[in-house]
């Protein structure tokens, strides 16, 4: 039932739902995502939001040809055949503008429904919608957005250590945040709500982004799939030829555990 590891040898996905990738920011782990990119191949890839984080680049422009590969190789998939769907994020909300248009092949849509091989339907939206139907307006005000962008930045510093000390990259912004309890209520709390929309919607799963918190879980009678992060936990979920769901993480990075999940 497990499917194959993320770096077995040019495998095919059915799908790939990457999300968070805060292009134009300092924080966003390009390098980690090119090398994802450059082995990728799929029928369709769901771009699900906060792709390019507008608010940074309002902040203080930053883009660096690292991150315009990002962008080359995305419409090179496109060019070669493969779906992209890019559902805009809070970060790019600008783009919810430019619903139901094309950018070149990609399609921009404000949320979309995903059949899986095996029959399940998945609603495919950000997430940042649920912000409200849980206490505190952003996610990251359960921790604070200062002490947030904080982390970030002690992250790249005890990661470019463990970089040079041979060990393999992990996120201390994931620690903190899962032993924080106002931050893990959070999550909990954010993980519900937009199970329980999806379900009280008729959808069999729901894939979402926005808390750059990579989940794959049975919530009630609704599989919750979030496919997490490129800036803290590199992560992509994937489905197989037989509709089988799993989180993968980038080459280099702690390890998640492969699990396989049948949306029923
Ligand atoms: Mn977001």
């Amino acid at each position: 039932m497990s499917p194959p590891p993320f770096d077995s040898p040019r495998c095919t996905w059915r799908s790939v739902w990457i999300s968070d990738v805060h292009l134009g920011s300092r924080a966003a782990r390009v390098a980690a995502l090119a090398d994802f990119l450059a082995g990728l191949s799929c029928d369709t890839l769901y771009l699900v939001g906060d792709i390019i984080d507008l608010w940074a680049l309002e902040r203080r422009p930053y883009w660096p040809q690292a991150h315009n590969e990002i962008v080359r190789r995305v419409l090179e998939l496109a060019r070669a055949g493969t779906r992209v769907v890019y559902v805009p994020g809070n970060h790019d909300a600008l783009f919810r503008a430019h619903v139901a248009q094309r950018f070149g092949q990609i399609e921009i849509l404000r949320e979309t429904v995903h059949h899986c091989a095996d029959g399940a339907r998945l609603l495919v939206i950000h997430g940042d919608a649920f912000d409200c139907a849980v206490a505190g307006s952003r996610w990251t005000e359960a921790l604070g957005s200062h002490a947030y962008e904080w982390l970030l930045q002690v992250n790249g510093a005890v990661n470019a250590l463990r970089h040079r000390c041979g060990f393999p990259y992990w996120s201390l912004a994931g620690f903190i945040k899962s032993r924080v309890p106002n931050a893990r209520e959070y999550i909990r709390r954010y993980e519900h709500a937009v199970a329980a929309a999806a379900g009280a919607a008729g959808f069999d799963g729901v894939v979402c982004g926005h808390i750059h918190h990579p989940a794959l879980r049975r919530i009630g009678a609704v599989e919750y799939f979030n496919c997490g992060d490129w800036v803290e936990s590199c992560t992509a979920l994937v489905e197989d030829r037989d509709g089988r769901l799993a989180l993968v993480s980038a080459p280099g990075t702690a390890a998640l555990p492969h699990r396989a999940a049948v949306a029923a």
